[in-house]
């Protein structure tokens, strides 16, 4: 099994390859998406070093000079994809940002052998990048992390995002014609149509208003995690390799910020917080938690685990949303599907079970965007760039235990 594994996730790196970056599936998505980059570098780790240190190096190529690295950089304008850059106001990327796997993945690179004196060279970019996020994504000063569109921590359709919505007209954006549901087997692996509309609403009033994040922001567990797991990974990379970083000390504050406003002692898990409604948001997710990935000093760490062995427990996988919530949906894109990507990271956690099962599931049914965690079966784009990837670090992961 490993061999056959390892050889097609090879190949789906290797089909999905652009040179410089590796797009995350040739049929839906034909961009760069920085997180799915940050993923891929880590796949490329093990074919090539130098591959991999190249992968991240386009991703920061993409920076903005205030810092933010974009979520979509687009290297080469197709109809194929829909919003390009004419939505975005911006000739060759989207102008939101993404969660930071560019720092944990450079950071494996590190570890799995990666030039230093290369390394060291990306960490004035990636300290601007967390910088940018740190104050650009903190509108009430909480040491959190909020997200400005549902697009900007990749978890795109997910139910937290849904009261938060309810507020955005759909009508407000410019026509258009969106491109995905013609391209997987079934649209209701997809978004909504209404859901889409108020996607392309907030780009709208984002790109009008000089790409500053307004009332719309969603305080979110899951990306202030990613962003505290980055911010310590950067730590250890700058101590490393001799290099003066704050990032420690922001860590510290985000896990305080995180504690305090995040976390529900009643609900054993984080919220999200909508700060134009001032509402709390209380679904479970497993982003919520998220936070679990922190270690044992972050509020409710035992419970969560055994939340995640419990609620979330599924034949296939984690999934994303908690079968037993009127939410889930074991089709719909993050409304309930596993993702490797979320596997790979609860792996630290929950250990070799996942990462066996997670390799298991695409043994039997191949290298999918995401996939039914009751049924296994796969969903969306096939051939999918992270989830090869991760199957690589996976079955090393495997191998070293
Ligand atoms: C999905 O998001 C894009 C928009 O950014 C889309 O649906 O068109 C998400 O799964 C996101 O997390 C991912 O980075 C992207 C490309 O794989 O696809």
């Amino acid at each position: 099994m490993t061999d056959s594994l390892k050889h097609r996730a090879i190949s789906i790196l290797k089909n999905n390859d652009r040179g410089s970056h590796t797009i995350p599936s040739g049929h839906l998505y034909p961009h760069q998406w920085a997180w799915d980059s940050g993923f891929a570098a880590i796949g490329w780790a093990y074919i090539d070093i130098q591959r991999a240190c190249l992968e991240i190096e386009s991703i920061l190529d993409g920076q903005w000079e205030d810092g933010r690295i974009p979520h979509i950089q687009f290297h080469n304008p197709t109809p194929e994809y829909f919003p390009g850059p004419a939505s975005w106001g911006h000739e060759k990327s989207s102008s939101i940002s993404n969660p930071p796997v560019w720092t944990i993945a450079a950071e494996r690179l590190h570890q799995l052998g990666a030039d230093p004196a290369r390394i060291k060279s990306w960490l004035p970019r990636i300290e601007a990048s967390h910088l940018f996020l740190g104050t650009q994504r903190d509108p009430l000063g909480w040491k959190c992390i909020a997200t400005c569109h549902p697009w900007e921590n990749g978890q795109d359709n997910c139910p937290a995002w849904d009261a938060p919505m309810e507020a955005i007209d759909p009508e407000e954006a410019p026509p258009f014609q969106r491109v995905d549901t013609k391209k997987v087997k079934d649209a209701s692996q997809r978004p909504t149509e209404i859901q889409y509309n108020r996607y392309m609403t907030l780009v709208h009033r984002f790109t009008k208003n000089g790409f500053q994040i307004d009332t719309t922001a969603d305080y979110d567990p899951f990306f202030t995690t990613m962003v505290i797991l980055a911010e310590e990974a950067l730590a250890r990379l700058a101590k490393d390799l001799g290099v003066p970083s704050q990032a420690g000390e922001r860590a510290k504050e985000l896990r305080a910020g995180l504690a305090e406003h995040l976390w529900s002692d009643e609900l054993g898990r984080y919220r999200y917080y909508d700060a134009r409604s001032k509402r709390y948001g209380e679904n479970a997710t497993s982003g919520s938690l998220a936070p679990v990935l922190l270690g044992a000093d972050m509020p409710g760490q035992a419970r969560m685990l055994e939340s995640l062995r419990t609620d979330f427990s599924a034949p296939f996988g984690l999934p994303t949303v908690v079968p037993q919530s009127p939410d889930f949906d074991p089709v719909c894109y993050w409304r309930g599907p596993t993702w490797v990507n979320m596997n790979w990271l609860f792996s630290s956690v929950l250990g070799q079970d996942l990462v066996d099962s997670t390799l298991a599931l695409v043994e039997k049914s191949g290298f999918w965007e995401y996939f039914h965690p009751h049924t296994g079966e796969g969903l969306g784009a096939d051939d999918f760039t992270w989830t090869a990837a991760l199957v690589l670090d996976l079955l090393a992961s495997r191998d070293a235990n």
